[in-house]
């Protein structure tokens, strides 16, 4: 009862707490947003070329350099780290390792959406270590645990190598609203800053919004976009757009085509045959193709993204995941989750996102991912 009691008063200050980080995490993201405009319209404003620069240009940019990619990882995990420190802080804070830590431990990892397979390995590695180091203070715990979950995350530590075929196909898969067609946009700056030409496939044809979503990331980009006709009479196959577009990208050149697809849940069952079928079509195409399945996945979804990534194994062999949202969720633990269920062979966790902008996303990188998560 008391414990309870305990716990609920700490929640609500420490729910304060993270509302007040969270404020501050937004205004950050929203000034480094918005500084990002006036670049751009410097780049297409037609005066702006012939104007000279003047202080007051300089001063804009040296204003808004942009974040680097680490503070961006530490921005977008604040909830889950100020969620997980709140409440380590009181259990790594001194005193004896004792059960009753390791079980307040646990509930703590529980409640991050780490699982219980994830959970059950982390603290057994803990107990390992404990032992093997002669630790005896509990505010040795919290370098225990780092390193307990790094080496639990490293396996997901997989990059994704595009370089084995010309174009290299990424079909992008996952149920609705999961940040499918925004990852695209993402990936596409992304492989370009890398100096690959993209071209991305609409292959999400049950929606006109759809089409013109990834039509405004191509825009964006300065990328290529293969879509559907939107003529009333007209079918639109999603495999016959996408097997177009890789023909396209064959003749054009391009190193990599990135196709979108509509959202499914992995009950539809009609809807999971038709994405095996658009899997055979590009093929077709290409015989070893696609390169990669990628399955995005919302942080948010907590234990049922694991569901996912099962379920969508099942249908077409995914090869690498996404996860996205990482920035709107204080269970980043669902990360661990997934290494969890699959021990010592976990899917490849190629990407993560950590907000809507075109820069918030990055390979994974176990070291990088649980020092945002702690420090
Ligand atoms: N905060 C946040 N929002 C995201 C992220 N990725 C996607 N979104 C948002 O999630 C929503 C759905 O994204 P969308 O790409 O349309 O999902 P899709 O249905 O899977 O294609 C949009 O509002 C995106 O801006 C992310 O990493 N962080
Ligand atoms: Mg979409």
């Amino acid at each position: 009862m008391f414990n309870f009691f305990k716990s609920k008063k700490n929640r609500a200050e420490e729910e304060k707490a993270v509302e007040r980080e969270q404020t501050a995490a937004d205004t950050a993201l929203n000034s480094q947003a918005n500084s990002e405009i006036p670049q751009d319209a410097t780049k297409t404003s037609p005066t702006a070329e012939s104007e000279p620069e003047t202080t007051k240009n300089v001063a804009v940019q040296e204003e808004t350099k942009p974040m680097g990619f680490t503070s961006k990882l530490r921005l977008g995990l604040t909830r889950t780290r100020q969620n997980l420190s709140k409440q380590l802080s009181g259990l790594f804070g001194g005193g004896k390792i004792d059960e009753e830590l390791y079980e307040e431990l646990e509930t703590i990892l529980l409640t991050a959406d780490t699982g219980v397979n994830a959970t059950t390995q982390l603290l057994e590695d803990l107990r390992k270590q404990v032992k093997k180091k002669g630790l005896t203070d509990a505010a040795d715990l919290k370098a225990a645990l780092k390193e307990s979950l790094v080496e639990m995350l490293k396996p997901l530590e997989r990059p994704l190598d595009t370089t084995t075929s010309n174009p290299f196909v990424i079909m992008i898969t996952g149920v609705n609203g999961v940040g499918k067609t925004t990852s695209i946009g993402k990936l596409a700056k992304y492989f370009q800053s890398q100096g690959k030409s993209v071209l991305l496939a609409a292959g999400d044809t049950f929606r006109a919004a759809a089409r013109e979503q990834l039509i405004a990331w191509g825009e964006r980009n300065n990328v290529t976009v293969i879509a559907p006709d939107t003529g009333i009479d007209k079918k639109n196959d999603p495999a016959a757009v996408i097997f177009d577009a890789i023909n396209a990208a064959k003749a054009r050149g391009i190193d990599i085509v990135l196709a979108d697809t509509a959202g499914r849940l992995t009950t539809q069952m009609h809807l999971m045959e038709e994405i095996k079928k658009v899997k055979r079509v590009i093929g077709k195409a290409i015989p070893d193709a696609p390169h990669e399945v990628m399955l995005v996945l919302d942080a948010n979804t907590g234990q049922n993204a694991v569901t996912q990534v099962k379920a969508f194994d099942e249908a077409l062999d995914v090869t690498g995941l996404i996860l996205t949202k990482l920035d709107g969720t204080a269970k980043g633990g669902v990360v661990a989750a997934i290494c969890g269920q699959y021990p010592g062979n976990p899917p490849a966790l190629r990407f993560i996102g950590v907000g809507e902008g075109v820069d918030d996303l990055r390979p994974f990188n176990a070291n990088d991912f649980v020092d945002a998560l702690f420090d």
